[in-house]
């Protein structure tokens, strides 16, 4: 008797050990050797059958080899999915990592970054406003009469009659004098707004535009600042030509030239074959813009000027279609 239950035990772990990893046959062993019907359940009930004095010990062992075996098949279970799961989760540590990019800043940003540390340096702080504006501050106030075709339908968005985006960031500068008294040495960067899509025209657009009011400040002081802007943002062999121009909000008003940065005058296609290239707008701020804001126009005198922050981007990187910088396509912008 006592043999016959070692030898179920050892023929129990026998099949266990050819089962391997299978994981339904460990299960049928189980049922076949401690399951309700199972060999060692069975000899546990024909104990009964045995003389009185053989069955406390015959019972003790084969309950010890039920609980011996019931742990053997859970275990060697156990052991098989936790194999099967940590091969699944696991990290192969020996494969080289995917590089994680490192992003930049967008193109646009880099350049109003520039122009802004350009003019902080020379003593400009940087003022900003709200991009929905009132046509008073966008138009009115900048002295552009309602019939100025710059107020037309199809050049400005218009959200009301009386509410546009901003078409321009003057009304940052409207602002920031009917809040501080002169002297003002402001620049005025954002985002502008026009109805106009082509090559070199986005409907949002990026300015960066300046104010400058003080006693006694003359058109000189004017093409010093701009003078030194573009030596700055291009390089100092960039000579600029001002052209007269006319801008309600500006009296002189200039077209400010620069030396063509691809052809260095000598006339390509990006200069139009003339050798020079138009990046700016500026003139003396017009007295109606000052008595606008209740500033004295016998005391003070002020220039501004104004600049698309693309088309600066465009000639400084070679870029042809200001689109691509709206466009988000990675290969392009990894290249800045
Ligand atoms: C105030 C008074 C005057 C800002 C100016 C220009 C000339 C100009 C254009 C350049 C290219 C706009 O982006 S662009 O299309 N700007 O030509 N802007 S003077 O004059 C001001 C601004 C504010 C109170």
């Amino acid at each position: 008797m006592e043999n016959s239950i070692e030898k179920i035990k050892q023929e129990a772990l026998k099949k266990l050990d050819e089962a391997s990893s299978d994981i339904e046959s460990i299960k049928a062993l189980s049922v076949q050797y401690v399951g309700r019907k199972g060999f060692v359940t069975q000899f546990l009930r024909n104990i009964s059958k045995l003389p009185k004095e053989q069955r406390p010990l015959a019972g003790k062992e084969a309950n010890q080899v039920k609980q011996f075996l019931e742990n053997a098949f859970s275990q060697a279970i156990a052991r098989i999915e936790m194999e099967k799961n940590s091969l699944s989760d696991s990290i192969d540590v020996s494969l080289p990592g995917r590089p994680v990019r490192l992003g930049t800043l967008h193109p646009i940003t880099q350049i109003t970054r520039q122009i802004c540390d350009i003019f902080t340096n020379l003593g400009f702080e940087i003022a900003e406003g709200p991009e929905v504006e009132t046509d008073y501050y966008n138009f009115e106030a900048l002295n552009v009469p309602k019939d100025h075709p710059a107020r037309d339908m199809q050049d400005t968005f218009y959200i009301s009659e009386n509410i546009v985006l901003r078409t321009q960031t003057s009304p940052i500068q409207i602002r920031v004098m009917e809040k501080y008294p002169p002297p003002v040495r402001i620049i005025a960067p954002g985002k502008v707004y026009r109805c106009d899509s082509d090559l070199t025209h986005t409907p949002m657009f990026n300015q960066v535009e300046g104010l400058l009011v003080d006693k006694d400040v003359s058109f000189g002081d004017l093409k010093g600042i701009l003078t030194t802007f573009v030596h700055e943002i291009f390089d100092e062999e960039t000579s600029l030509r001002f052209r007269p121009s006319f801008f309600p909000f500006t009296e002189p008003s200039a077209e400010v030239d620069i030396l063509c940065v691809m052809c260095r005058g000598k006339g390509c296609r990006v200069c139009g074959h003339t050798g020079w290239l138009e990046i700016l707008g500026a003139g003396m701020v017009h007295p109606a813009v000052f008595e606008n804001v209740k500033y004295d126009i016998k005391q003070y005198t002020g220039f501004a000027f104004g600049m698309g922050i693309e088309r600066i981007a465009m000639l400084k990187f070679g870029v042809d279609d200001i689109r691509k910088y709206f466009e988000n396509d990675l290969r392009f912008l990894r290249q800045f």
